[in-house]
């Protein structure tokens, strides 16, 4: 190994690969060091902002050569702290957002290769422009990059119809640990050639290397569009709801989230420009969102037929069904801001748990009774995505409790949940990855040959562990 050139040099190294304008510090570089949750500061030799992959890959071969950790960033939007350096000072954090070219896009494929500091929303806008959807949908689409998307394999409101971002990727061109660029930007739908890379890569969370740009699949525009916001009388009314909707038109339903009424109450009370379409609060709601690309579809009539009969049953109390597209984005709203909502409101504890679509309503409710057990007075606030089986188990602080002793119980709390969730055979994190939160968890839950097998490949493809350190493994 060749010894270490001294940081202020490797920094000049660098800037001297991506100009001025891609080596950010002080308090140019102080947003991307802390994370959006707010759990961790950390600091950095520098921000690096690399403008293409050629640049990026010279750059890990510098940083490579002075032996110096590399965090790679997009929107740094990330739940778990896996974008945000540790305290040391001596980890670089390398951000793609100047990587954020759309390199061509084709709808007889339906295929879009973009770069990956393409921020989601604005590759929703092109895919759109040109007739077709890329249907990833998440409350941080207007921050969130294609290349963090994929790296935590994020979710989000579509799953239910069009899976995880792993789903909605063809291939990847990536800088591996040791600056190799690896360019398997195959825009296929069958490819099965030996092990596949590409969905190593998905999911890493940055520890196996930089994702720099992704062959994507999109599908066709919806032609009809329904929403609806309903209060329901409880949770297995909620599934029950699912079912109806799912059992008449599987390929209609969009996405299907719960909210507890703690949960949008602290949204009412805490973020500006929302009201709730109702005639009054309830303790649980469900936004059903239908689309389909067929022409006539009934989406309004299936929507209507539904719930007249889900009322009828008693499952659904009242329901606003959007008239507008103003009003489809107002009932969407409602259920975008309750990460936000829940922010304002105090500390609050995040589970992002998932089950069996069918043990939800049971999950909800043994979790709620065992949160206010272990922490009198708190206030579970449970929403998500019900048609996937993943729930958002949130717990927010009791009134009056000092914040900093409701969060000192955070483990006990995740404890809780995950001991409930792993009688369904759940999974302590279901979209947002482990980031540096719950590297803890790893031996626990993953133990044995599957942790081994993560370790082995880890070790092959950085040696020497400069990807991310302190992050997924523990
Ligand atoms: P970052 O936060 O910057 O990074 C995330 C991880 O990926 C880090 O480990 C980082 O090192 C790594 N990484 C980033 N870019 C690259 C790259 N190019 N190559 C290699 N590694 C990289 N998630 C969901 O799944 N569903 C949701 O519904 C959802 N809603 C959210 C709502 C809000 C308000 C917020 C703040 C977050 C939400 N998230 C959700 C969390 C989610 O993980 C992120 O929004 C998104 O996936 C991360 O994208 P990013 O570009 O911000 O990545
Ligand atoms: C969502 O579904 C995100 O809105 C955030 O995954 C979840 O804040 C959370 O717990
Ligand atoms: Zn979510």
């Amino acid at each position: 190994m060749p010894e270490a050139p001294h940081p202020t040099s490797l920094l000049e190294t660098l800037e001297a690969i991506t100009g001025p304008a891609g080596l950010l510090r002080g308090a140019d570089a102080a947003p991307m060091l802390a994370d959006w949750r707010s759990l961790y500061q950390g600091a950095a030799l520098a921000v690096l902002r690399p403008g293409s992959t050629e640049e990026l890959s010279a750059c890990v071969k510098a940083c490579v050569a002075a032996g110096v950790p590399m965090v790679p960033q997009g929107g740094n939007t990330s739940m778990v702290g896996g974008a945000t350096p540790d305290e040391s000072g001596r980890q670089i954090v390398i951000a793609l957002t100047r990587m954020n070219r759309v390199r061509s896009i084709d709808t007889t494929d339906m295929t879009m290769v973009v770069e990956a500091g393409l921020v989601l929303k604005t590759a929703q806008d092109v895919a759109r422009e040109a007739g077709a959807l890329f249907p990833l949908s998440l409350g941080a689409e207007g921050s969130a990059t294609i290349g963090g998307v994929l790296s935590t394999n994020a979710g989000g409101n579509t799953t239910v119809r069009y899976g995880n971002a792993r789903e909605l990727m063809l291939g990847l061109e990536c800088v591996m640990p040791d600056g190799t660029i690896w360019n398997g930007l195959r825009r296929l739908r069958k490819d099965n050639t030996g092990y596949a890379l590409r969905h190593l890569m998905v999911g890493a969370e940055g520890t196996l290397g930089f994702i720099t740009a992704a062959a994507l699949r999109l599908f066709p525009l919806p032609r009809e569009e329904a929403v609806a916001l309903c209060a329901v009388a409880d949770e297995a009314a909620a599934l029950a709801l699912f079912r109806r909707f799912r059992d008449q038109d599987e390929g209609a339903v969009r996405a299907f989230e719960y909210m507890s009424g703690g949960s949008m109450h602290l949204v009412l009370d805490h973020v500006p420009g929302v009201s709730l379409p109702l005639a009054e609060r309830a303790q649980h709601y469900v936004l059903v969102d239908l689309a389909s690309s067929r022409p006539q579809a009934g989406l309004r009539g299936l929507l209507e037929s539904v719930l007249e009969a889900a009322m009828e049953a008693g499952e659904v109390l009242d329901a606003a069904l959007a008239e507008s597209v103003a009003q489809r984005a107002a009932i969407w709203k409602l259920r975008e801001e309750h990460p936000e909502g829940q922010k304002r409101a105090g500390a609050s504890v995040k589970n992002d748990v998932s089950v069996p679509v069918s043990a939800v309503p049971e999950m909800i409710r043994r979790c709620s009774e065992a949160l206010q057990k272990l922490i009198p007075g708190s206030r579970p606030v449970p929403f998500g995505h019900l048609g996937d089986g993943n729930i958002h188990m949130n717990l927010a602080q009791p009134p009056g409790m000092a914040a900093a002793e409701f969060l000192a119980r955070s483990h006990d709390i995740m404890d809780c949940v995950n001991e409930i969730v792993r009688d369904y055979g759940g999974s302590f994190s279901a979209e947002h990855g482990i980031g540096r939160l719950k590297t803890d968890m790893m031996e626990d839950w993953r133990g044995g040959a599957e942790l081994a097998a993560m370790q082995a490949i880890k070790a092959a493809l950085d040696p020497l562990g400069l990807m991310n350190p302190g992050k997924v493994l523990p």
